[in-house]
């Protein structure tokens, strides 16, 4: 009996409590075997399924959750079957599905399928394709799937706040046929921003353009898995994006080119090269590339995402000499540390050091340690590992690069006036030794 045969003669109750969650994803080629590789969606998971009559059924449970943005930062978020974001669904093209939707909220709710061609009353659109979901109520969707893409789910009713507070997934529906360029490693990942703001635990839904969060898949930086590939692979990132802002989702390394979104694959004439492609708010990007040994960074290009909490109406410091300053404010305020006087960069180190508590439930603006030392980044940011040794489907950290002889880097001297470097301006007279860059600034970037 082949895999696809046991599927169909075992009852699905029982294979549900029998199989772990990897088993249970679809195998659609007649010979059982996969014809696309499982969607990873990193820090996340996806949801099973039980087969019933040829249906595939999900359940997927509104509820309030606990969710962790990083060790020393948790929050009361609202999401699916324990997480957000919740669960992906991973399906074919042409299944029929039958989506299950309990309410564990406090108030009504309901799921629409962002992008998915459907019959209008399964659409989702609480008051008018349907009666809001009252808590404690089960509704049930089925429809057949007539495309191919990269989807989303998300609540229709008081839409501000249940996805301010994490109520969103993502919905992923393979060609039925094999891709002609075979897809190795296929990853899923949901854009976010949520303000939680400093000392708080619960996101501020009347938020609309300061968040102090931005998440791949509802973590910041350093707590985003790393994306793995073995060196030649093909890979694919999926983005989607419910947040309240665009995103310039940026690749270091190889190109990559846009191959798809929530229209399915594009057609091959209309694939774009780029290294960065703007994800706008209720889209969905596919970005495929060619691994390249290394560690390549991966994160949104607006600079204000890849930090953590901070504040935006701080006054400017850079290049103001607050040795003065410090001490009168110190008077006021105790434990005041100026800073910001030589830019920003300083702040990982003071906090490292201890000196820059911070409010209670709330994460550095800057974070994560690399071989070099402080990456001075948090949010949306993560690192694509690809190594010459990876097994193919091991999605283990493998650790940092080790560069090859020759292609890293290096200082080749501590002389601020070496070289003839050719300049627009003449050097300004010297002024003695470069002052030391001191404890400066302002105080704890906006708390
Ligand atoms: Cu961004």
């Amino acid at each position: 009996m082949n895999r696809r045969d046991f599927f169909r003669n075992t009852s699905a109750a029982t294979l549900a409590a029998a199989l772990p969650a990897a088993a249970l994803a679809q195998t659609d080629a007649p010979d059982g075997e996969r014809v696309h590789p499982e969607v990873r969606t990193p820090n996340g998971w996806t949801l099973p399924y039980r087969m019933v009559d040829g249906v595939k059924v999900f359940h997927l449970v509104a509820e309030e959750i606990e969710h962790e943005f990083a060790p020393g930062c948790r929050a009361k978020c609202w999401g699916y079957n324990g997480s957000t974001p919740g669960p992906t669904i991973e399906v074919s093209e042409g299944d029929r599905v039958r989506i299950l939707v309990s309410n564990r909220l406090p108030e009504h709710t309901t799921i629409h399928w962002h992008g998915i061609d459907l019959p209008s009353g399964m659409d989702g659109v609480g008051g008018l394709t349907q009666p809001q979901i009252a808590p404690g109520e089960t509704w049930q969707y089925e429809f057949t799937l007539r495309q191919h893409g990269t989807h989303m789910y998300h609540p229709h009713a008081d839409e501000m706040v249940q996805l301010a507070v994490g109520m969103m997934g993502l919905f992923i529906i393979h060609p039925r046929e094999a891709e002609p360029d075979r897809i190795d490693r296929d990853y899923a990942i949901l854009l976010h921003n949520w303000a939680l703001h400093p000392g708080t635990w619960r996101p501020d839904p009347s938020v609309m353009t300061e968040f102090d969060l931005w998440t791949f898949n509802s973590k910041v930086f350093p707590a985003i898995e790393p994306l793995v590939a073995r060196t030649g692979e093909r890979v694919r990132i999926r983005v989607g994006n419910l947040s309240m802002h665009e995103h310039p989702i940026h690749l270091h390394g190889p190109r990559f080119q846009v191959t798809g979104g929530d229209g399915g694959r594009w057609p091959r004439a209309l694939w774009r090269t780029e290294v960065t492609e703007i994800v706008g708010v209720g889209q969905t990007r596919d970005l495929e590339f060619i691994a390249q040994a290394g560690d390549w960074a991966f994160h949104c290009h607006k600079s204000h995402h890849t930090m953590n909490a901070m504040g935006h109406e701080v006054p400017n410091t850079l290049g103001v000499d607050q040795r003065g300053i410090e001490k009168e404010i110190r008077r006021l305020l105790p434990g005041y540390m100026a800073m910001g006087e030589a830019g920003m960069a300083e702040h990982q180190e003071h906090v490292d050091m201890g000196h820059m508590p911070g409010p209670e439930n709330t994460l550095p603006m800057m974070m994560g340690k690399g071989p070099f030392g402080n990456l001075e980044m948090g949010g949306m940011f993560s690192v694509i590992k690809v190594r010459d040794d990876l097994a193919p489907g091991d999605y283990r950290d493998p650790g940092w690069y080790r560069h090859p002889s020759g292609t890293l880097a290096k200082c080749i001297s501590r002389d601020r006036d070496f070289g003839e470097p050719v300049r627009r301006n003449p050097l300004p007279p010297a002024r003695g030794p470069v002052r030391q860059t001191r404890p400066a600034g302002h105080e704890h970037h906006g708390h």
